[in-house]
Parts: structure tokens; C-alpha cells; sequence
């Protein structure tokens, strides 16, 4: 069932708005189908609760990703530098993009994750086990998700989305953020580092507002706030309160094509983090194989309804995500009309 959160949070330039949860463990298959499907066309994001995966994998996995942040700089520049895997801090891709905050990016094949937690972690195993454990679960909650979008759309095809993640050649990532405390109050900063330099006047921005490029993305981060996202082009920004105990869903680009633009892939962005706590998020991207092909699904090309994409690959996709800044529009590129 969709259910408004209470009490949403209202600051500058943002919207109050609430975000749709769906409740697993609630209402009947079709109705959830219907939900998941109604949530994914109006926000191309949604909460999902009751969602099955145990609370023991995600604190296991939360505290692997502590103990890295928690590392000296030295020692986490040898997991590094990003290109794209490995550690990263402040730069985001390659086109000069920055901000708040240092990341892991991982790809989800158990034997690249064995390889790269060599450099990651004094104890390799606990952690690529406790990355491969909590891949799995979330794994399987995208394809419930997905088969459940499968159903609510009537596809006689139920299960075509679930199958570009299932697929063992899918091109799949993991990715934590750490964002560790900002100091925003002006006065502090020039006292802090005796400086003349201009100090933050503004907010500032922990992951710059982009679009997912993949499938879909499932998000869970601790109890700090950050996430924002931009339901329409009114450049109001929705805060989404965090929630520990639960996950978000993203629609991303690729979604967004398959469905002929009736899914939309929300922008979002994460603020700068100025609570004294650190914010830590992971993300599960769920993405096809590279060379799989993208098109709009028949069934949402009814007659009349011409296809507002050009086919594509998910390589080929990904390379022109990749040789853009990250607030560009991808798909604009591979618009047809
Ligand atoms: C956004 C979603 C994922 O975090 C990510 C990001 C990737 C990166 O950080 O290397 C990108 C970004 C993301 C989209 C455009 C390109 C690639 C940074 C960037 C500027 C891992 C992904 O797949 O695309």
C-alpha cells in the first residue's frame, strides 16, 4: 500500500512532500504490483518496508564500512585510486565533478570483491563476506521488486527486468559514501583555518544532483539525513528522513528507457553533511550485462506510440555516462524525438 510519511521535513528551498512506502508484508500481489508501478511513474522512487533481509546483514556490512572510513588517509589511498573501482575522496568520475565526501566503489562479482578487499580490509574475508552476503539480499529484493513491476505492468514477460541482474555476466555495483562532517558556520571556518579564502556560505553538496544510469538502485544509509530528490522541474528539492532499519528504491535511466519514458529516473542529490555524526550510505546498482540490448519492451510501444529512445547497449550507455559530467542528461543523448 502507498502511505504518506509523517512529518516530513521543511527547510530552504525544499518541498514537504511524502515519500510512497510499500509495505511487502501487506496487501495482496496485485495490489502491490499496482503500487510499486504507480510509485515508479510519479516518483521513480519509493521506501519498501518489510522487506525481509535480516538486520544482522546490514549492521555486518555497516560496520565493515566504518572500520574503513575509520583507516588513516594512507591507508585507505592504497585501495585507490577509483578508476572507476577502488577508493575514492572528493572526486566523482572523471570529468572534474567533486564533492563532500570519500566512497568505495565495488563491482559485484564475488571474485572482483575478493581481489579488491585485499586493499581494503585487515581481515579480506570478514569483508568480502560481509559485501558478498548483503549483495545477495538486496540482489534478490531488486528482482522481487522487479517481477512485481513485471506484473503490475501486465508484461506477458514477467520476469525481463529481473533477468538483466540475475544474469551472472550483469554489470552490477556496490558503492558506500562516507560523508564525514562538514563545518558550514562562516565565522568558524575562517577562525578554524586562519584563512581569507571564501568560506561556505551555502549548504554544501556531498554528491551532486545526477540520474542512476542503471536499472534501478536500492539505497540504505544510517540515521544521518542528506538525500534530497527533484520530483519536478520546479527546482524544489523533496529531503527523504532517513531510515536505517529500511530501504529506497531509484529508478534509474535504463528503467526509464525500457518503460518509453513512463518510469522516471528521479534526480537526486546528497547534501554536504553538517550533522556532528557521519553519514554512510550504501547503494546496490543493478544494471544488465554490457552487452545487453536496450529498447523500449513492446508492450509499452502501443500503436501510436512511437519509441522516444534509440536502441542501445548497456556498454555503450555506460561510456557516454562516463565521458559526461554527472548532472548532464544521458538519455537526452539517445532521444529519438
Ligand atoms: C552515478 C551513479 C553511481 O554512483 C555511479 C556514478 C559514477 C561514478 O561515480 O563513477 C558516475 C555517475 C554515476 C554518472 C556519470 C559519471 C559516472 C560519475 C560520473 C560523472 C557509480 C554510476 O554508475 O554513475
Amino acid at each position: 500500500m502507498v502511505v504518506a510519511s509523517p512529518s516530513p521535513l521543511r527547510t530552504k528551498k525544499t518541498k514537504a512532500v511524502g515519500i510512497p512506502t510499500i509495505d511487502l508484508s501487506k496487501s495482496s500481489r496485485s495490489m502491490l504490483a499496482e503500487s510499486i508501478v504507480k510509485a515508479c511513474e510519479e516518483y521513480g522512487f519509493f521506501k519498501v518496508v518489510s522487506h525481509g533481509v535480516p538486520k544482522e546483514v546490514l549492521s555486518r556490512l555497516e560496520q565493515q564500512g566504518l572500520d574503513f572510513f575509520a583507516k588513516p588517509a594512507a591507508e585507505k589511498q592504497l585501495a585507490g585510486p577509483a578508476s572507476p573501482f577502488g577508493y575514492g575522496s572528493k572526486n566523482i568520475g572523471r570529468n572534474g565533478d567533486t564533492g563532500e565526501l570519500e566512497y568505495l566503489l565495488l563491482h559485484t562479482n564475488p571474485l572482483s570483491i575478493s581481489e579488491r578487499s585485499k586493499a581494503i580490509s585487515n581481515h579480506p574475508s570478514k569483508f568480502s563476506c560481509a559485501v558478498n552476503d548483503y549483495i545477495e539480499a538486496v540482489r534478490e529484493l531488486a528482482c522481487e521488486i522487479l517481477d512485481l513491476v513485471g506484473e503490475g505492468l501486465w508484461l506477458s514477460d514477467k520476469f525481463i527486468f529481473s533477468r538483466f541482474i540475475r544474469d551472472a555476466h550483469s554489470d552490477s555495483i556496490f558503492r558506500f559514501n562516507h560523508y564525514p562532517p562538514v563545518v558550514t558556520d562562516p565565522s568558524l571556518v575562517l577562525k578554524l583555518h586562519h584563512t581569507t579564502t571564501a568560506p561556505y556560505v551555502s549548504t554544501p553538496i556531498g554528491f551532486g544532483e545526477h540520474s542512476d544510469p542503471q536499472i534501478l538502485t536500492i539505497l540504505r544509509s544510517n540515521d544521518v539525513g542528506g538525500l534530497q530528490i527533484s520530483l519536478h522541474d520546479d527546482g524544489l528539492w523533496v529531503p527523504v528522513p532517513p531510515d536505517p532499519s529500511e530501504f529506497f528504491v531509484i529508478v534509474g535511466d535504463v528503467f526509464q528507457a525500457l518503460t518509453n519514458g513512463r518510469f522516471k529516473s528521479v534526480r537526486h542529490r546528497a547534501l554536504a553533511n553538517t550533522s556532528a555524526k557521519a553519514r554512510l550510505s550504501m547503494m546496490y546498482f543493478g544494471a544488465p550485462p554490457l552487452n545487453a540490448r536496450i529498447s523500449p519492451i513492446p508492450e509499452m510501444l502501443p500503436p501510436k506510440q512511437p519509441s522516444l529512445y534509440k536502441p542501445f547497449t548497456w556498454g555503450e550507455y555506460k561510456k557516454a555516462a562516463y565521458s559526461h559530467r554527472l548532472g548532464d542528461s544521458r538519455l537526452d543523448l539517445f532521444k529519438l524525438l
